[in-house]
């Protein structure tokens, strides 16, 4: 392989939900992927992840020949997000998790500031022209179980008129089956997210969120940021925000990580550079006004953490998950700026291909929806050439 010696290529990793993942460590390993990213998915949110289950999680990793030193993620208790009066015993909590990691040698801690969902999906399992099955997002959908099963109050004026007709529409013509699939879809805890709901407990959380709108959850984040900023110095470890996916709010719950622009206030808020940013092309991809190469570019010395995959944007609001080079994203010039940011700061960044399509053998196996493996080491695949063809290319 040529190349220059001085070339940093991206160090290439596989989400991993632990020892109850589908898809087994050695399998992660014959992708290619040196690393893994995952998390203590059995202690509940707001405890203290114990040094010894870190470390007996490391061994497993180790024993199959791979590192870790990326964490995805250490949840945000809702009583962070909504500044609840334990705060600050939450604020303990998440400290002295983060020291544990750091002790056990993880570097990199992910979370998000989402109020009560993470991702969110309204087809798991939609069939592209090709047969593989991809998530999918479609407005009207989430209008049509906003207004017509969750019933929330109020729920009507977050949407444009015409929104509102085609759900009715698309409710009208589901039966119970296709309505309790919707609901499951989008409330039932999806990988990533800790908790799960019923529609009658998620409306009742929703209400938990009545004092905390937009200029309040960023406030109650940059407080999150200014109590764990000084501990993730101290001890060497740097948190990168995840942000929202969809990048607008949903439920009438407000969502402030959704841009470049809101990025950026929250880096002037907390200048630490242990306030850092996953970058996740999907996430951002979405907003046809987020320019992915130009945020590489502008904010790179944040990025700590890359989440690389497309989404195609469609009309009426709606989105799918493309393959990991096709699709909305422009792939090339965003590792185009990955490899440059790479050589200026002469280190190695984190990178997973995030979700895949379910595919090939992947169609007849339980997968978590989008960490099936076939179309994740696909996506890895295309994106590692993807990488050594503009390092190297532009170098010989
Ligand atoms: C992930 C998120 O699967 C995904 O879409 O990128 O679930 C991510 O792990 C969290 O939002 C980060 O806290
Ligand atoms: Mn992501």
């Amino acid at each position: 392989m040529s190349g220059r010696v001085t070339d940093v290529l991206m160090t290439q990793a596989m989400r991993w939900f632990g020892p109850r993942d589908p898809v087994p460590l050695a399998h992660i390993r014959q992708a290619g992927a040196t690393e893994v990213v995952t998390a203590l998915h059995h202690i509940p949110n707001g405890m203290v992840w114990p040094r010894e289950d870190i470390a007996a999680h490391r061994a497993l990793i180790a024993a199959a020949g791979l590192g870790w030193t990326t964490v995805e993620s250490v949840p945000v208790h809702e009583g962070i997000k909504t500044a609840a009066p334990n705060r600050d015993r939450l604020f303990d909590h998440y400290a002295a998790t983060l020291r544990n990691l750091a002790a056990e040698g993880v570097t990199i801690v992910t979370y998000n500031f989402m109020p009560l969902l993470d991702w969110t999906r309204t087809d798991l399992a939609w069939e592209l022209p090709d047969g593989a099955r991809a998530l999918r997002f479609e407005l009207e959908a989430v209008a049509a179980y906003d207004l017509h099963i969750l019933k929330r109050p109020g729920a009507e004026a977050d949407y444009a008129p015409e929104v509102v007709e085609r759900a009715a529409r698309r409710f009208a013509g589901m039966d119970d089956e296709a309505r309790g699939r919707l609901e499951r879809t989008i409330i039932a805890g999806l990988p990533g997210s800790e908790e799960s709901f019923t529609s009658a407990q998620f409306l009742d959380a929703i209400n938990g969120y009545a004092d905390t709108g937009p200029d309040q959850l960023r406030a109650n984040h940059i407080a999150f940021l200014e109590a764990m900023c000084p501990v993730a110095e101290e001890c060497g470890i740097r948190l990168v925000v995840h942000p929202d996916d969809p990048p607008f709010p949903i439920f009438g719950l407000p969502r402030m990580v959704s841009t470049e622009a809101d990025v950026t206030a929250l880096f002037a808020a907390v200048p630490s550079m242990a306030n850092g940013l996953c970058f996740c092309t999907g996430s951002f991809g979405v907003r046809a006004d987020n320019d992915l190469p130009g945020m590489v570019r502008r904010l790179g010395e944040r990025i700590g953490f890359l989440h690389l995959r497309s989404v195609q944007r469609e009309p009426d609001g709606a989105f799918h998950e493309a393959a990991h080079l096709e699709g909305s994203a422009e792939m090339t010039s965003v590792v185009a700026e990955v490899v440059a940011l790479q050589r200026r700061e002469g280190r190695s960044i984190v990178m997973r291909p995030d979700h895949g399509h379910q595919m090939i053998d992947d169609l007849n196996k339980l997968t978590n929806p989008g960490y099936s493996l076939l179309g994740r080491m696909r996506g890895l695949a295309e994106l590692r050439g993807l990488e050594r063809g503009l390092a190297y290319g532009r170098a010989n």
